[in-house]
């Protein structure tokens, strides 16, 4: 039976090896306070300088890093190099009324002054980390003119200690420097090029572009928080849960890495939401026990979605000459997640996607990091009845994660392997960065029970000879890097001959029938949709997620019968989606997630009116028709598919 088979798959789990191994040196623990860590937030107005100059070199040849951005001694000859205030957390793009910096391509400049206080300089126990919560693209710190660290990747954290530097002058302000990079190579994620246009007659010289093979607009700058933060010097790195569970008793299995040498004693609690103490153990790996466990179920599956436990994790180290003492505390929620060939089970049950894709978009901050608009989506989300989303096209901050963790919104995480179209970007140098990325995403996201599953691209060009070996090669890794989690990527409906296709544990496929091909032929779609599903299934043998599907609409324009870009058109559009998957879904059918929650700007073109208009709500967060159409279907469904199933 299937019970007696999960029975024999936990015990295995038990017995087998930690799943998880992390080749990158240390951990990245999202920044908490405890009794023995400091938080000090940097957000707020910096300067900043973007560099003009035709090489984008000026910044460089002249070291702006070695003094304030703000001194005079500094050029101010070149177009876009003034200094200016800008806002951190946020995209620099949409902030001031110069197209020149709008579409800037090349470094931009970032400083600022802080206060460190006294103590964390005095005390020759205290490690001070500078944590920059992500910055597009590429991104080169400083302090007090001395380079820390370097970064590639624009949606992942990425630090610094910096206890001795900052010791060294300990009158002086500590000034912190960073300079970001937008731009885009064959190498990068996503992949771009740049392209000079020699033909002196119709543009000046030096004159380039960007080209990108992505539907979102290239937003730069320092998109997540910057803050510094302490630990004891010698300190928890690094923490890593696996969970299971058996009848009515939970399981933990935990693994602590420790950082600064000395021996140590390390002692794990677990508390329950309400702060009551549920197990305990010693030691760097174990397993917690949690006598009539409390699950964690996604929203809309259960009347408790979202329950987190804490562990929270107490170290102390003795040195002949001194004792440290750290402590961190990890929420975590206690769930299985499984793959068959039909169906997506979590704790054993079938769980039926019905959710959006997001952006991190809004008008003004672009991509930057913005709490009212984070818990507004929230909150639209739920009103919508949705149960999950994918992070297309790139990881979302922590704190996003968070909060689907405590909310039970169930995540597809994304990384940043969108626009893969141009053969010479799957060579030996986009794939090791391609691998770097994934280490980096799991080490960050490993412990969020919202995430239930790995998508390592979007709609790459799957179909081209050296796929294969490169989405073999990046799946199995991802497999090692966390054996408790399924790994896909995205395809799209017309790319029938997906290289990449046997590896993916799920199908997630986009389609943009009635859209992109048969305009206006909502009459097509049944058929198109449903012999569409039975290839992929009838091929691969696995669940499918509709992964993307929709239409455009400009809110405010109505036609009866309906006519590509009005309300109706997207509704009736949804509709003829529907009533596919509702014949699939008893089947392999496994879930679907509308193409867009919100409208989100890209590129300037001729098929994007002021961005892409897919959004049920505008970019400003205002319902279309669409969202009231959704909202009771996503209610219906969670009716049906979304109770508690018996044994
Ligand atoms: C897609 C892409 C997404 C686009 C969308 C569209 O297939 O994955 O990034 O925005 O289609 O609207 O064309």
């Amino acid at each position: 039976s299937l019970r007696g088979h999960f029975a024999v798959l936990r015990l295995l789990w038990l017995l087998s090896v930690f799943g998880t191994v992390l080749p990158l040196d240390g951990g990245m623990l999202f920044p908490r306070e405890s009794s023995f860590r400091e938080v000090k937030e940097l957000n707020g107005l910096w300067d900043f300088r973007a560099d003009g100059s035709p090489n984008r070199n000026e910044g460089f040849e002249k070291a702006w890093h070695k003094r304030q951005l703000a001194e005079p001694t500094v050029d101010r000859d070149t177009t876009v190099a003034y200094m200016i205030e800008m806002p951190v957390p946020a995209s620099y793009n949409d902030i001031t009324q110069d197209p020149t910096l709008r579409d800037f391509i090349g470094w931009v400049w970032y400083d600022r002054e802080v206060a460190v206080p006294a103590r964390w300089i005095s005390d020759q126990g205290t490690r001070v980390v500078l944590r920059v919560g992500s910055a597009h693209y590429y991104s080169i710190v400083w302090v007090n003119g001395e380079k820390v660290t370097e970064h590639e990747g624009g949606h992942l954290p990425f630090e610094a200690e910096i206890s001795s530097l900052i010791r060294r002058e300990p009158m002086k302000p500590c000034r912190i420097t960073i300079a970001v990079n937008n731009t885009l190579t064959l190498e990068t994620l996503p992949p771009g090029t740049i392209q000079y246009m020699n033909d002196s007659s119709r543009y000046p010289d030096g004159f380039f572009v960007q080209n990108m093979d992505f539907d979102f607009f290239n937003y730069a700058g320092i998109h997540r928080p910057v803050l510094l933060y302490t630990t004891p010097k010698v300190y928890v790195d690094d923490i890593t849960v696996e969970t299971n569970f058996m009848d009515n008793t939970g399981l933990i299995r935990y693994k602590v890495s420790v950082q600064g040498g000395f021996s140590n004693t390390l002692n794990i609690t677990l508390m329950d939401k309400d702060g009551h103490f549920v197990a305990s153990s010693n030691g760097s790996s174990g397993v917690l026990r949690v006598v009539d466990v409390k699950l964690w179920w996604p929203y809309l599956m259960h009347e408790n979605p979202g329950y987190l436990y804490s562990m929270k994790v107490h170290l102390i180290a003795v040195s002949e000459t001194s004792t440290y003492e750290d402590e961190y505390t990890l929420p975590l929620g206690i769930r299985t997640v499984n793959v068959t060939n039909t169906q997506f089970l979590i704790n054993n049950k079938p769980f039926y996607f019905h959710g959006v894709n997001k952006h991190e978009d809004a008008d003004i901050r672009g991509r930057g990091f913005d709490w009212p608009l984070i818990v507004k989506d929230f909150n639209l989300m739920k009103w919508l009845g949705v149960n999950s989303f994918r992070t297309s096209h790139y990881p979302y901050a922590e704190e996003i994660l968070q909060m689907c963790d405590r909310h039970g919104i169930v995540l597809i995480d994304e990384c940043p392997g969108v626009g893969i179209k141009d053969i010479r970007s799957f060579g030996n140098a986009s794939l090791s960065h391609h691998l770097v990325v994934m280490d980096e995403l799991v080490r960050r996201d490993k412990n969020h029970p919202s995430v239930v599953m790995w998508s390592v691209a979007n709609e790459p060009a799957s179909e081209m000879p050296p796929a294969e070996f490169y989405f073999k090669t990046l799946i199995e890794h991802t497999k090692a890097l966390d054996q408790t989690r399924p790994v896909t990527y995205v395809t799209i409906a017309e790319a029938d001959m997906d290289k990449g296709g046997p590896y993916v544990d799920v199908v997630c496929v986009n389609s943009y029938f009635a859209w992109y091909f048969d305009q206006g032929r909502l009459d097509i779609v049944p058929l198109q949709l449903s012999t569409h599903f039975e290839n992929w299934y009838r091929k691969y043998q696995r669940p499918i997620i509709q992964s993307e599907y929709g239409a455009d609409a400009v809110p405010g324009l109505h036609m009866d019968p309906p006519m590509m870009f009005t309300e109706e058109y997207q509704n009736a559009l949804l509709q003829s989606y529907h009533d596919v998957f509702d014949q699939k879904r008893n089947q392999y059918f496994i879930g679907e997630l509308i193409w867009n929650f919100a409208d989100f700007m890209t590129a300037q073109g001729i098929y994007r009116v002021v961005g892409n208009k897919k959004g049920i709500f505008t970019r400003q967060r205002q319902p279309k028709a669409a969202a009231f159409l959704l909202r009771k279907r996503y209610w219906r469904l969670a009716n049906e598919t979304g109770r508690l199933l018996p044994d």
